[in-house]
């Protein structure tokens, strides 16, 4: 792998929790080490955080919502606010960019031309949002009327994932800064540098001590802790299927609080005898190995109609064969390495199960080089449904691709899974793309393109890849309570 073209490594200034509008060690004065995927080795040590830090975190926030001035403050002072901590995520974009490439082994350019602008994106929606939030009014009976009013749900607990970092973090934290919630956050402790990296511009753009907590961990002890609070009165999660349901239970034993559940998936891509075969192959990549597969709308299950079968194949394999695999720091890299060593097995096992269920290796599948977490760009043919390679989410870059002959069977195999994420169909026929488009079981489907998105597309699964929205104004309301509020007309009879 050549070092030519490598960026600068970022200095890690932010490794302490942040409570309280201060950077602090943990209570127990644990820390944990953060590995750089590229090699196995330490990027740094962040202070761990547990149950104990997690309380003190909820109790800052939960002051900061009784009685701070941030949910009191009009809507349009917070969104000048989150529009400041946007801007500054865009001047801290080279920092911001280098952090999360190094710590999931995400490639430096698209962190940079799409992570973490995508996330200042994402202030900047919410942020103008933020004065137009609106109740309703509400006729009623003849002696009373009433109208709603759209309150902050109070404190949110953010629990994410490692494999968009700072994208992540801003989808949870936007809508409930810009409606007037207060937040805990614990970022996955495989990526816990953006995430604080953030608090500190946060704190910058005049964000009120107490209102954005972040708080690394590990998931049974930090973030089971925030799961299970009181005092939390709602959890914004990202993870796999397993992990929500312990979510789910951890709400159900203490304080019922609601959940947004963005859960696993194992999506479609549907693509018909029609489509143009070179841009059909390009969106197949696109849908598996984006992000080296680590991604939940994943479109890993690709279905192509027998006529075009063979040529693309031959073209799907090309191109996987083509995609360079290397350092992510490196300019010309397509891919970089897993997230870490347990992301990295957990992937070649799939592929070794793939081997032995009977599906062909038609390239790939393997590990790249002797150091670091890389894999090659891997596709299965003669993938039967029912092989696990063909059910489970992998989450690494290991396409399956499968032949169909008629437009209800590719549906009826399509939705033949426990999940309902995204899906894709490639067609010039416009009543196959609806036919399709309606059919599909899943909360977002594309059509000849893939993994399209902004801030106001609404985002959520079907079936067991959760519930809830991410994006759009559908976000808002998640982290909304509609109070309705009654009053006599005339005099009250009473
Ligand atoms: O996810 P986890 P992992 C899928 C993907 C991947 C698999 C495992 O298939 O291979 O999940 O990844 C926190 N109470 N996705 O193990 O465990 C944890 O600390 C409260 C899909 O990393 O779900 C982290 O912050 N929190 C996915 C977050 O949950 C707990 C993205 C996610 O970790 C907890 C990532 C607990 N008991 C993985 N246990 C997607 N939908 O995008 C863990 N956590």
């Amino acid at each position: 792998m050549s070092t030519e073209g490598k960026m600068k490594m970022p200095d890690i200034k932010f490794t302490k929790l942040f409570i309280d509008g201060e950077f602090v060690d943990a209570i127990s004065g644990k820390t944990f080490e953060t590995i750089d995927p590229r090699s196995g080795e330490v990027i740094a040590r962040v202070a761990e955080g547990d149950m104990a830090d997690i309380n003190l975190a909820v109790k800052s926030a939960r002051e900061a919502f009784d009685h701070g001035e941030w949910p009191r403050m009009s809507g349009a002072q917070r969104g000048r606010i989150m529009m400041r901590f946007a801007d500054l995520i865009d001047e801290h974009t080279d920092e911001l960019a280098a952090l999360d490439a190094i710590d999931a082994g995400k490639l430096l350019s698209m962190c940079k031309i799409a992570d973490v602008p995508g996330s200042a994106g994402n202030l900047r929606y919410y942020a103008g949002a933020a004065d137009k939030i609106h109740g309703e009014t509400l006729k009623m009976t003849m002696n009373y009327q009433g109208y709603t009013l759209k309150e902050p749900i109070g404190v949110v607990g953010g629990i994410i994932p490692w494999n968009f970092p700072i994208f992540m973090f801003s989808m949870k934290v936007s809508p409930a800064l810009a409606v007037g919630c207060t937040i805990v956050l614990k970022p996955a402790e495989q990526t816990p540098l953006s995430a604080l990296y953030c608090a500190h511009l946060a704190k910058e753009a005049g964000i009120p001590d107490g209102v954005l907590n972040v708080v690394p961990g590990f998931g049974s002890t930090a973030g089971s802790a925030l799961a299970s609070h009181m005092d939390v009165d709602k959890i914004l999660f990202t993870g796999s299927t397993e992990v929500g349901r312990k979510i789910m239970e951890a709400s159900a034993r203490s304080n019922l609080k609601p959940l947004s559940l963005e859960l696993g998936g194992k999506s479609p891509l549907v693509i018909f005898d029609d489509a143009d075969v070179d841009m059909a192959t390009n969106l197949a990549q696109i849908a598996s190995f984006t992000n080296k597969g680590e991604i939940c709308i994943a479109g890993s299950r690709v279905f192509v109609q027998e006529g075009i079968y063979d040529e693309f194949l031959k073209k799907a394999v090309e191109k996987a064969e083509s995609l360079k695999v290397g350092d992510p720091f490196h300019v010309d890299t397509n891919q970089g390495p897993q997230v870490d060593k347990i992301q990295f097995q957990k992937v070649l096992s799939y592929i070794e199960s793939g081997r032995t269920d009977g599906a062909t290796l038609a390239t790939g599948g393997s590990r790249c080089g002797d150091k670091g977490y890389y894999i090659q760009p891997t596709i299965f043919t003669d993938v039967k449904d029912d092989m696990m390679i063909a059910k489970d989410e992998i989450f690494g870059p290991v396409m399956s691709l499968m032949k169909f002959k008629t437009t209800e069977e590719a549906i009826e195999r399509a939705n033949d899974t426990k999940y309902g994420l995204a899906a894709g169909v490639v067609t010039n026929d416009i009543n196959i793309m609806n036919q399709v488009s309606r059919s599909i079981r899943a909360g977002v489907i594309w059509v000849n393109c893939y993994l399209a998105s902004g801030p106001d597309c609404p985002f959520g699964g079907y079936k067991m890849s959760g519930f809830g929205s991410d994006q759009g104004m559908d976000a808002l309301d998640g982290v909304l309570k509609k109070k309705s509020i009654v009053t006599p007309i005339y005099k009250t009879p009473w």
